[in-house]
């Protein structure tokens, strides 16, 4: 019976924070949130609301961890999602209310995703920094981008709007356009990091998967050495002979860590079925001119030809990648065997593993997916 009189005076409060919200609106808004770049450079005590990627764990000055994370209590974030200069991060203190939601031990997933934070932007771990919290919320990229960022709910319906209806050459023409805007290029140097995210281990956030060898590995093994994993350009990089530089060479869709040494067996050959078994691989086969992945990856493999023969048509500085039956392609910017991978991208059709990763490229590095992922069918309309 006493209960109406017990909420009212929290209705008050409420009611003024309403008010006070409504009158401190203006210095709000989202023309208000800073970049980190702006947060580093205006460490003055003052309040702000800072937007960026995280980007680690910061466990001291100079260091910040990407993996096995200690604890709750502070995020790195920055402008970039492949950011690995301290320079350029913003710590930011987790306190306690926002450790379950926030802290990098219990959340390993919010690696690479938009933290929007508003506290004081003073020093912490003695650096550039911001303590306090008083919001910390998830958020959309800061790159303009004609796209809708999907949900959950709402699906990736907003994202292909120019698509729908379309078949053949008109469909490949528009998902040309759509994967083309709006997007965000790396560096090879930030694909490392990149990757550490996107092929993340769904049971150990400590290791990546390996395509091929399906192998889960320590992050910390990328490297050039044997036992290490590297850099896996599935359309193979002289094939059209783009290279590590920025572009096609850099494009997270067909990059995906592999052991040092299956890289090597796979080399640049086309694919197809057959050969013999490839060592320190179950499941995949070689012979001299192609290479046959192992079943649990065949689809995820096809689907990454078929995005690059779409994304890549000769309108920037790379040469226009297509898709043929041959098998021996060499330097030709062509990938087969065509009639394989269709039958491939039939038998294995996308996964969870490989449709978190096409969520992740788009919403915190690339902004652009992989259509073919979302939407198998559209293979057989294009290339059928
Ligand atoms: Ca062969
Ligand atoms: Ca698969
Ligand atoms: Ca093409």
């Amino acid at each position: 019976m006493s209960r109406p009189r017990t909420i009212a005076f929290p209705a008050v409060l409420a009611l003024l924070a309403l008010l006070i919200t409504l009158v401190q609106a203006p210095s709000a808004s989202a023309a208000d949130t800073l970049t980190v770049a702006q947060a580093i450079s205006g460490q003055s005590g003052g309040t702000g609301t800072v937007k960026g990627y995280i980007v680690g764990e910061p466990t001291a000055t100079d260091t910040v961890r990407t993996s096995g994370f200690t604890g709750d209590t502070a995020l790195a974030i920055a402008d970039s999602a492949g950011e690995t200069d301290t320079g350029d991060m913003l710590y930011v203190q987790i306190t306690s209310a926002y450790r379950s939601a926030w802290g990098l031990q219990t959340n390993p997933g919010r690696m690479g995703g938009v933290l929007v934070v508003t506290g004081t932007l003073t020093a912490y771990f003695a650096h550039a920094g911001l303590k306090s919290p008083s919001a910390m919320t998830g958020g959309t990229t800061t790159t303009a981008s004609p796209t809708v960022s999907p949900t959950a709910s709402g699906g990736t319906d907003a994202y292909y709007a120019a698509a729908q209806g379309k078949t053949g050459e008109n469909l490949k023409n528009a998902l040309h356009t759509i994967i083309s805007t709006g997007t965000t290029k790396l560096s090879y140097d930030a694909v490392w990091t990149a990757l550490k995210a996107t092929d993340q281990d769904p049971s150990n956030s400590s290791n990546v998967i390996l395509l091929y060898s399906g192998i889960s590995r320590s992050k910390s093994l990328n490297g050039g050495d044997t036992g290490d994993w590297n850099r896996e350009h599935v359309w193979a990089k002289s094939h059209g002979d783009f290279g590590t530089a920025t572009g096609p060479g850099t494009d997270l869709h067909h990059l995906r860590p592999e052991d040092v040494s299956v890289n090597s067996v796979r080399n640049n050959k086309d694919f197809d079925t057959g050969g013999s078994a490839v060592s320190g691989a179950p499941g995949n086969y070689t012979d001299t001119d192609s290479f046959e992945p192992r079943n649990a990856v065949k689809g995820d493999v096809a689907r990454m030809i078929f995005y690059m023969a779409v994304r890549y048509e000769g309108d920037d500085s790379f040469a226009d990648l297509e898709v043929n039956n041959s098998t021996g392609n060499g330097a030709n910017p062509y990938i087969g065997k065509l009639s394989v991978l269709l039958a491939w991208n039939a038998a294995d059709p996308p996964d969870a593993f490989e449709k978190n990763r096409n969520q992740i490229i788009y919403s915190a590095y690339q902004h652009n997916r992989n259509p073919f992922i979302d939407h198998p069918e559209w293979v057989n309309s294009i290339f059928g």
